[in-house]
This record gives C-alpha cells, sequence and structure tokens, in this order.
C-alpha cells in the first residue's frame, strides 16, 4: 500500500470515527487545513522532479477530493442523527386530555359576537376595536348629529365630570352610546376601502325590562368607490342565513332614519309566532334584526374621506337581542347577573365551534 493510500486510510477512519459536527470539523482541519497532513504533503511537493510532482499532485487532488465527499456524507449523517434525536426529544403529546370539563363555561354574549365574526372574516371583513371612553367628536359630530339634536339626548348619555368651562362640546368625555365611534377613527386613520366589524361594549343611561345601562353592539363598515344598496343587502342576507342557520330565510328591508346613514333601513327576517313560541325562518310574521344603510355623505367628509370618490354602506346590531332570538333567552338583565346556574344553563363548552355550519 502506497503512503497515499496509507494516508487516505487513516484519515476515513478518524471521519468515521467523529460522532458530531464539532470533531468532524477538527478531522477536517487536521486533514485538509492550513497545517493538516493533506496540505504538508501538497507543500513538499516542490522537492520532486517534475514527473514526479505531476503524478503525486494528481494523486494528491485525488486524495483532497476523495475526503471532502467522505467528510461530507459523515456530516449529512450526524446532521441528519442531530435532527431525529431532536424530533423525539420535543415530541408534543397530543394525546393529552383536554382541559376538565365542566368547570367554567363561555359567556352566551361571548360565543354570539364569535360566531358573528366568523361570518363576517368569511366575507373578507376584518376585526376593529377602540376605546370605550369617547368624545362628542367621534360619538355624535362625526356621525351627524347636530350640536342640538335630541338623539344626544335621546341616547341618555353617561357624560364624564370633566370641567365644562375648560374645553369646547366637542371634547366633552362620555362613554361611547354606540361602536360607531371606532368605524370613525378607523375612517381617520386608513385609506379606502375599507371592510371592517367592530364588536363592544356600550353605554346607555336606561334600566328596565329591555334595557340595560351596559350593552354589547356589533357594527359593520365597507368603504370603495362602487359600494352600493345592492351589496349591503346581499352581505346582510347571506350573514343572517349563515348566523341563524336557514338557507332559505326570508328577509325584508323597511326604509328608515339614521343621522349617519342616507338612505336608512331596517332588516326583518322572518319567522312564525304561533302557540307563543318564536319559530325564526317560518310563517308569515317579521322580527326586526338590525339597521343599516348608505353611509352619509357629511359621515365620509367629517373623517377626512372626499364624498365625491367614496361610498360605502354600514349597519349596527344589539349583540344580545341577538343572541336571545338564537338561543332562546327569555330576559335581557339575566345576562349581567353572573348567576352561576344561568351560566351553566345557557353557557358553551371551551371546545365548542363558533360556527358548526362553516367549519
Ligand atoms: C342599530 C343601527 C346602525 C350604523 C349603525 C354607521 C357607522 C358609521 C357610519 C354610518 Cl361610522 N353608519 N353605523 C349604520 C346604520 C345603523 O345601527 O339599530 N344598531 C343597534
Amino acid at each position: 500500500m502506497s503512503n497515499i493510500d496509507a494516508l487516505k486510510k487513516e484519515i476515513v477512519e478518524t471521519v468515521q470515527a467523529a460522532n458530531d459536527i464539532a470533531s468532524l470539523e477538527e478531522v477536517r482541519v487536521s486533514a485538509l487545513g492550513k497545517k493538516g497532513k493533506v496540505t504538508g504533503l501538497m507543500q513538499t511537493l516542490g522537492q520532486l522532479s517534475p514527473e514526479q510532482r505531476k503524478e503525486m499532485g494528481q494523486a494528491l487532488n485525488r486524495l483532497k477530493d476523495e475526503i471532502t465527499a467522505e467528510i461530507e456524507t459523515r456530516a449529512a449523517l450526524l446532521k441528519s442523527a442531530a435532527l431525529n434525536e431532536r424530533l423525539q426529544k420535543e415530541k408534543v403529546d397530543i394525546t393529552l386530555s383536554p382541559r376538565p370539563q365542566g368547570k367554567g363555561t363561555i359567556h352566551p354574549i361571548s360565543q354570539t359576537i364569535e360566531e358573528m365574526i366568523v361570518i363576517f372574516a368569511e366575507m373578507g371583513f376584518s376585526v376593529a376595536e377602540g376605546p370605550e371612553i369617547e368624545d362628542d367628536f367621534h360619538n355624535f359630530t362625526a356621525l351627524n348629529f347636530p350640536p342640538e339634536h335630541p338623539a344626544r339626548q335621546m341616547h341618555d348619555t353617561f357624560y364624564l365630570p370633566d370641567a365644562p368651562d375648560k374645553k369646547g362640546l366637542e371634547a366633552r368625555r362620555l362613554l361611547r352610546t354606540h361602536t360607531s365611534t371606532v368605524q370613525v377613527h378607523v375612517m381617520q386613520e386608513q385609506k379606502p376601502p375599507i371592510r371592517v366589524i367592530i364588536p363592544g361594549r356600550t353605554f346607555r343611561s336606561d334600566y328596565d325590562m329591555t334595557h340595560t345601562p351596559m350593552f354589547h353592539q356589533i357594527e359593520g363598515l365597507l368603504i370603495d368607490k362602487s359600494a352600493h344598496m345592492g351589496h349591503l343587502k346581499g352581505c346582510l342576507i347571506e350573514f343572517c342565513r349563515k348566523f341563524f342557520e336557514v338557507d332559505d330565510l326570508p328577509t325584508r328591508f323597511r326604509p328608515s332614519f339614521f343621522p349617519f346613514t342616507e338612505p336608512s333601513a331596517e332588516m326583518d327576517i322572518g319567522c312564525s309566532r304561533e302557540g307563543g313560541e318564536l319559530k325564526i325562518g317560518a310563517g308569515k310574521d317579521w322580527l326586526e334584526i338590525l339597521g343599516c344603510g348608505m353611509v352619509h355623505p357629511n359621515v365620509l367628509k367629517n373623517c377626512g374621506i372626499d364624498p365625491n370618490e367614496y361610498q360605502g354602506f354600514a349597519f349596527g346590531m344589539g349583540v344580545e337581542r341577538v343572541a336571545m332570538l338564537k338561543y332562546g333567552i327569555p330576559d335581557l338583565r339575566t345576562f349581567f347577573e353572573s348567576d352561576l346556574r344561568w351560566l351553566k344553563h345557557y353557557g358553551f363548552g371551551p371546545l365548542e365551534q363558533p360556527n358548526p355550519a362553516l367549519s
């Protein structure tokens, strides 16, 4: 066996013996590095005769290539072994049992909002949120309520005890009476096209069988260059059919009035009240479900959007009201009593799907 063959055998053995990437690198340096054995032999070529140099040079180059290939093969093997070991070690036991059942439940308001978000998200809407403490501008002025508009009193607004002489009317702070305040922020901050829904708490000073001082709304806003009433109707009909899980749900739109939309409408869905029991989707009766309309040009202007270039539609509904209809909850006030028996009865399991019809 020639010297070169002996050297090759020796180096290949050390390559095979390297058990990790670091020691393999050491082997590479000791063979092919600046002071390595092969490199050392290369440096002796100058002392040989031209013929010997040619032969030896070729043999050493071959040796270098062979060792390099050997090291690469070994490196690939070590890397995949290391990966396999990590995969073994970091295995997640997906057979772990789920969270213990029967302890807590999802509140029907959270469940209902989640169901609505799933449906609108499928239509390309994203969710926006904003502050519950607002100023008069975002709650009223931007939304085309004139200063003396009765709605400002009608809404029975909770004003914060700001010093009235220090600030103008528009800076007066209040608890938002509707979630439309968030759309105002969105329009001020984003460029159209806009497609958002806003779920959240709202506040009005009112308390009786059908009103609580805090309640939830979900509102939607779509702005682009060509949105029209047909898009509004298509979007809301699709929403109601998915939400109430009735494919041929009858719907109708009645003219209405809101300061922030023109034209405005209220949407009803078909139902039956025969025998005192409410059934959605069947029968000859109608049930009001939401308010909607084309965004008033003044609102677009107030929020920095050119009404000559853009138009859009908006809608709003009460979450409690819709949850009561869908889940047959008879009394609004029970939503906020934190009665565990009520929560157990009307609540949802943590693993329940927000909308089985869509998944
Ligand atoms: C209802 C009716 C509605 C809107 C809300 C809206 C928001 C902006 C501009 C225009 Cl920023 N409109 N929201 C529009 C129509 C009706 O709510 O009965 N809610 C419970």
